[in-house]
């Protein structure tokens, strides 16, 4: 079985097999509905089984990915944008669906929180680095139950940092962003050794001889105006360039009483203040307030943890990919919980190879490594030659091993036809899963040659 597109071991080569079929056609079909993913009725069994072993586990899915984006992060700048988000199957009862509540308390529902990689170069996806599933236990009615559980899903921020720490040990640099949610004291005092943080605050915390954090910021003087690139947040809106007033300094924030006793008393961090000037009438203006472990002595250091930030953006688009758009994990008619929350991973993971797929396309000179194994690729070098026609437009341009030399071939095993418009996400979907299909087919003869 070709490593790279598999999706655990589950201690049973056929298995290994299946969620590898299961995940390619995911990808293709852009689906997560058992009856298109399968195509077939052996297809949809399949699945099913997949889904239904009790050796197939969601959390071996997310590892197995995770191990693959650790090597593609070997060596690079990388941002690992975590967040949560919740899937909720609005007017369906938790019980009869086997799942928890979701937050408002009634309609079924489950959480998923990701931590996901971003090139700080390219800002392209690099990968999946990890994901808890989880449903929530009981009814959430009690206000101190409710705190109680808040708690305990803020614990995933730090368990998760503490992970992607561990995992991305090989990284040339990681820095972890999160929005408003993460901005808990004992997250930011316990951030693992070679990591950094930047995290959008939402507390006016007490500083160090009694000031207050969100005056102390605007004191400071405007160290520039820089433009900023936002991307489009739902349907209807237009990608944007801010112009953001810049503020940094230096701030010593003290232990809030609900901390842990056993965090230290101040933790000192840079503040990095963004505030939109001139926004276009309708839109609420960005206003940032930015606590980074970075530095941001100079103008241009305080810039940098703005546009890290703003990379957390890749993280927005892998949720709508799996939910909104694309994947439409929300539409899925199935009332087995566990099986749902493992084709969620399945999802999650098939989200984040499109987006790459698509990254992919525009000529990346990032290393095909980033997506496909060696094996993958070698196959990749004799198959290329063979979509190739006469015309110059028909040649692959892209320099051998190279992701957008990768995505042209997928592309054109898709059916692109090298002119006209580029090959959208649903010829890259395809093209990937023919794609696959013919390498694992060489490989497989090339084995059998090498044991004449
Ligand atoms: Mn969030």
């Amino acid at each position: 079985m070709l490593s790279s597109e598999g999706v655990g071991q589950f201690g049973d080569p056929r298995l290994a097999r299946r969620g590898s079929t299961v995940f390619n056609r995911i990808v293709a079909t852009g689906s997560l509905v058992q009856r298109r993913v399968g195509k077939t009725r052996a297809g949809e069994l399949g699945m099913a089984r997949f889904l239904e072993s009790p050796a197939v586990s969601k959390e071996e899915i997310v590892e197995t990915v995770g191990e693959r984006t650790a090597r593609s992060c070997m060596g690079r700048r990388v941002v690992v944008a975590q967040d949560t988000t919740e899937v909720n199957f609005a007017g369906r009862e938790a019980g009869r669906w086997d799942l928890g509540p979701g937050g408002d308390g009634k309609s079924a529902g489950f959480l998923i929180h990701a931590a996901v990689a971003v090139d700080i170069e390219s800002a392209a996806v690099v990968g999946l680095a990890d994901a808890t599933i989880w449903k929530r236990s009981g009814k959430i009615e009690v206000s101190r139950q409710q705190r109680d559980l808040a708690e305990k899903e803020s614990q995933r921020w730090l368990t998760t940092t503490r992970i992607v720490a561990d995992l991305l040990k090989d990284a040339e640099q990681v820095v972890v962003v999160g929005d408003r949610e993460n901005d808990i004291y004992s997250v930011m005092a316990r951030r693992p050794a070679g990591t950094e943080l930047i995290v959008r605050a939402a507390r006016d915390r007490v500083l160090e001889g009694g000031g207050k954090l969100f005056e102390e910021a605007a004191e400071w003087r405007v160290l520039k105006t820089t433009g900023v690139e936002l991307e489009a947040r739902r349907p209807g809106e237009k990608r944007r360039t801010a112009r953001l007033q810049v503020r940094a300094g230096g701030v010593r924030l003290t232990r809030p009483q609900t901390a842990d006793d056993g965090d230290p008393a101040l933790l000192a961090l840079t503040l990095v203040e963004a505030r939109e000037v001139a926004a276009p009438k309708g839109v609420t203006p960005v206003h940032w307030r930015l606590l980074s472990s970075l530095p941001a002595g100079t103008a241009a250091q305080a810039e940098e943890i703005i546009q890290l930030y703003r990379l957390r953006w890749r993280i927005e688009q892998v949720f709508r990919a799996l939910k909104s758009e694309g994947l439409k994990l929300p539409e899925v008619q199935m009332q087995n919980g566990a099986k749902l929350l493992k084709l969620a991973a399945l999802g999650l993971a098939a989200a984040v190879r499109i987006l790459q797929l698509v990254d992919a396309r525009d000529g990346s000179k990032r290393p095909a490594l980033d997506v496909a194994d060696e094996a993958l690729i070698e196959a990749a070098l004799v198959i290329g030659p063979t979509l190739e026609g006469k015309t110059m437009r028909q040649r692959n341009p892209h320099a051998p091993r190279s992701l957008g030399w990768l995505a042209w071939i997928v592309a054109r095993m898709g059916g692109w036809n090298c002119y006209y418009k580029p090959p959208g996400p649903k010829t890259m979907g395809i093209g990937w899963h023919d794609f696959t299909q013919h390498a694992a087919g060489f490989l497989l003869a090339r084995r059998q040659l090498e044991h004449v």
